[in-house]
């Protein structure tokens, strides 16, 4: 299973175009929006979110509510794109006119100034139209359609805020469907209740100042079997798989599994997670330090998986920079942004989680059609209980 996505941040529209889905898996728009608009919400976003209303429309691989196993294709239409037109149309403009609109401050942390020596553009909203996390929606957008092959399967994915700024969640043992309940009733998405209000403070705090604030956000996924990646081949291990899809997401900085980095300070004995076994439901886990994963294969414990990401480089603060065309050093001062986009980040991190363990599964079984994958998962499982 692959996806593509094509899209400027106010261009016409984004489109996701996703090829391996089974046929059959029951497939809404509404099941689609509903992840769009968990997206765009989320305490510290910018203007733009209140011009937007992501709807998305299905343009082909849906018939009557299921899927024909052929190339999907999702439209989101950019709403703004109506105030952009004259800057962002595909027709040609006249040259004085490009000349008057040309980006030419590079934001240090963004894009801009390495796309643009790169591809040799010398009007940097030609990166940064691209390189905007406005794609991340075209990503949600396919991650809705593999958590809906997932929940088919019995398998749940939540993302959740960790950690804003200095703010931290505390360690609470809930349930996944506790994480998922408390994160959709929370502004800032995290599981915490008692932290909220001192998130959202942190967050006010950057915006008065002009600046941006990053954070920490976590994504559990349960209910998969052991043995989903494998330790054959480096590139099929699905733990560096879902890093790469991880760190891929804009500004997303770093990832660990489980007890992650701690484990660079804890002893053998209190890294790995015992072995049991029981007569019901075969081989298990004692604890889950290793955050799901050994080998690159999952254990059958929860995945845990963090990202952190880091605070939003377009700041009305300014930074130093320098023009790409005078070559004088100017204080980058930059219109409207996000001041922090960590409870929308989450959405996509599960997102883009649920992705690489749909993209797993459906590799690793017969999936033509879901009730073959079901089967063949089913199978598996049991196969996996008396061995
Ligand atoms: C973004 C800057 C802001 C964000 C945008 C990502 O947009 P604008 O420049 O139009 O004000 O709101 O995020 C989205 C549009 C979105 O859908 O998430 C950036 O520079 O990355």
């Amino acid at each position: 299973m692959r996806y593509l996505t094509a899209g400027e941040s106010h261009g016409k529209q984004l489109t996701t175009i996703i090829e391996g889905v089974p046929a059959h898996l029951p497939l809404l728009s509404e099941d689609v929006n509903a992840s769009l608009l968990r997206r765009q919400g989320g305490y510290g976003r910018g203007r733009r979110m209140k011009i937007e209303k992501d709807l998305i429309s299905i343009l082909s691989g849906v018939r009557h509510g299921y899927t024909l196993g052929s190339p999907i294709t999702l439209a989101l239409t950019n709403d703004d794109f109506k105030h952009w037109e004259d800057i962002m149309g595909e027709e040609p403009v006249d040259p004085d006119t490009h000349i008057r609109r040309q980006v030419t401050k590079p934001r240090p942390g963004h894009a801009d100034l390495n796309g643009g020596m790169k591809y040799n553009h010398h009007d940097l909203r030609n990166v940064l139209e691209r390189s905007s996390a406005r794609e991340t929606a075209a990503r949600v957008a396919a991650g809705s359609v593999a958590k809906k092959i997932l929940s088919e399967l019995g398998i749940t994915v939540a993302g959740y805020v960790r950690q804003i700024y200095d703010v931290e969640a505390r360690e609470l043992d809930l349930t996944i469907d506790e994480k998922i309940a408390r994160a959709s009733q929370s502004d800032v998405k995290t599981i915490d209740p008692e932290q909220e209000e001192a998130m959202k403070r942190v967050i006010d705090e950057a915006k008065q100042d002009g600046d941006s604030i990053g954070g920490v956000v976590e994504v559990t996924v349960d209910g998969v079997p052991p043995g989903l990646g494998s330790y054959v081949q480096y590139d099929r291990k699905l733990d560096s798989q879902i890093a790469g899809a991880v760190v891929s997401i804009n500004a997303f900085k770093g990832v660990e599994f489980g007890i992650g980095f701690e484990a660079a300070h804890t002893r053998g004995s209190q890294t790995h997670d015992e072995i049991g076994y029981e007569d019901d439901g075969g081989y298990y886990r004692k604890t889950n330090r290793l955050g799901g994963f050994e080998g690159g294969m999952t254990t059958g414990m929860p995945i845990v998986v963090k990202g952190v990401m880091k605070p939003i480089p377009t700041l009305y603060k300014p930074l130093e920079s320098v023009d790409i065309h005078s070559k004088e050093p100017f204080q980058a001062s930059i219109e409207r942004s996000d001041s922090c986009a960590v409870p929308a980040a989450s959405v996509v991190m599960e997102h883009v989680v649920a992705w690489e363990v749909a993209a797993a599964i459906v590799d690793q079984f017969p999936s033509d059609y879901m009730d073959q994958l079901k089967t063949a998962f089913d199978d598996y499982r049991e196969r996996l209980r008396t061995f």
